[in-house]
């Protein structure tokens, strides 16, 4: 095995999108999932995230055997262009039976559906070809706080995460914690909640997180710091990579779009924590912005993974000894400088960094 990581990348299909969003209807053309996964290879990708319907359409309505079917012509497609599911995550959020939530539900009979919904995405996942269940909670939370008992709805999350582990024992739970959107308040909002739910369940091996670094960022958190908090566990199965310009709603920017040093930070303690050498992805969860053509509508996927490799390059042409001796200086204005300069691709003093003023810059006496 080479020393140096090879990482492997992924995305969703959802992530080629038709550009519709809550103020305005699709302004691209669809395309099938078939012709979606021509395009992994050549922009670089072989890992396929997978909702349950981006697998099977219209899940809802078919028999079992239907579903399998579908499932089974999926992986064969999946197969013939040398590409691997990464995991499947059930659609909980969709149905009008989960307009308050699935698993959290105040109607025992709506519970149930997202149960047995749940069971159906594992069926698919095991038929597709993966044994990863991503669970992004997204309506177990609350509108007002007075509309459901969150002890309550804690204990009915970590039975349904029981739930699925012992109807499958070969499967693996990721949970991708987020804050907020749909809900005010989602009842899973960072790793810690995750980790917790994994540790309390009936097998914790098979329980870890996702960390997508919107997610972090909406809640106000650092996301290299979630992602080594995850790490430090060994329990970071897979990350969703994209960026967010504050606290709005999820925009899935290009990773390294609204903030380069976060993301170097991310891709820095990916990459000297040996993440990626048991074949974890380095997953997208990135949109297309409204205003791209159909032509020009797969550019944030490459423009992101491009990305992540440039800044690979910068973490791993760092001078790490030079870091270690500012560390032990306790000179961070110096280890700062020294940062700004590595991320603007500027020279400065290995023996007492600092930012230099421009050559071209106008000197006003
Ligand atoms: C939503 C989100 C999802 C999950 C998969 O914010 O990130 O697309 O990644 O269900
Ligand atoms: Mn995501």
């Amino acid at each position: 095995m080479s020393e140096l990581t090879e990482y492997r990348f992924s995305f969703g299909p959802w992530n080629i999108s038709e550009g519709a969003d809550p103020f305005g209807p699709e302004v691209r053309s669809p395309y099938s999932l078939e012709e979606k996964l021509d395009w992994y290879r050549p922009l670089g990708f072989e890992g396929v995230q997978f909702h349950d319907d981006d697998v099977v359409e219209g899940l809802n309505d078919l028999e079992h055997l239907q579903i399998m079917k579908r499932a089974r012509e999926v992986g064969h497609a999946l197969r013939d262009r040398g590409l691997t599911p990464e995991f499947v995550a059930p659609r909980l959020w969709f149905d009008p039976r989960t307009i308050d939530g699935g698993y959290t539900s105040n109607d025992a009979a709506q519970r149930k559906y997202a149960l047995d919904r749940s069971i159906k995405a594992v069926d698919v996942a095991r038929e597709v070809g993966t044994p990863n269940i991503v669970l992004w909670l997204a309506r177990e939370g609350s509108y007002i706080r007075e509309s459901k008992d969150a002890k309550t709805a804690y204990q009915r999350i970590l039975d349904a995460v029981n739930l699925l582990l012992e109807y499958d024992e070969e499967i693996q739970v990721w949970i991708e914690p987020k804050p907020n959107e749909p809900m005010d308040h989602a009842y899973v909002p960072t790793i810690g909640h995750a980790l917790a739910l994994a540790y309390q369940s009936v097998d914790p091996a098979r329980v870890s997180g996702l960390i997508e670094t919107a997610h972090a960022v909406l809640a106000g958190l650092d996301p290299s710091d979630e992602m080594a908090f995850a790490l430090a566990h060994d329990k970071l199965a897979s990350v969703h990579l994209n960026d967010q310009n504050g606290l709005k709603f999820d925009q899935d920017k290009s990773f390294g779009a609204a903030n380069l040093r976060s993301a170097y930070n991310q891709v820095r303690v990916l990459e000297r924590s040996g993440y990626g050498r048991r074949g974890e992805f380095i997953g997208l969860d990135v949109k297309a912005m409204r205003t791209q053509s159909q032509e020009s509508s797969t550019a944030h996927l490459s423009n992101s993974r491009a990305l992540f490799l440039h800044l690979l390059d910068k973490v791993r042409s760092a001078d790490q000894q030079l870091e270690q001796e500012l560390i032990a200086a306790r000179d961070y204005e110096a280890l700062e400088a020294y940062t700004l300069c590595l991320l603007l691709g500027v020279p400065t003093d290995a023996s007492s960094p600092r930012v230099e003023t421009p050559a071209t810059a106008v000197q006003h006496a």
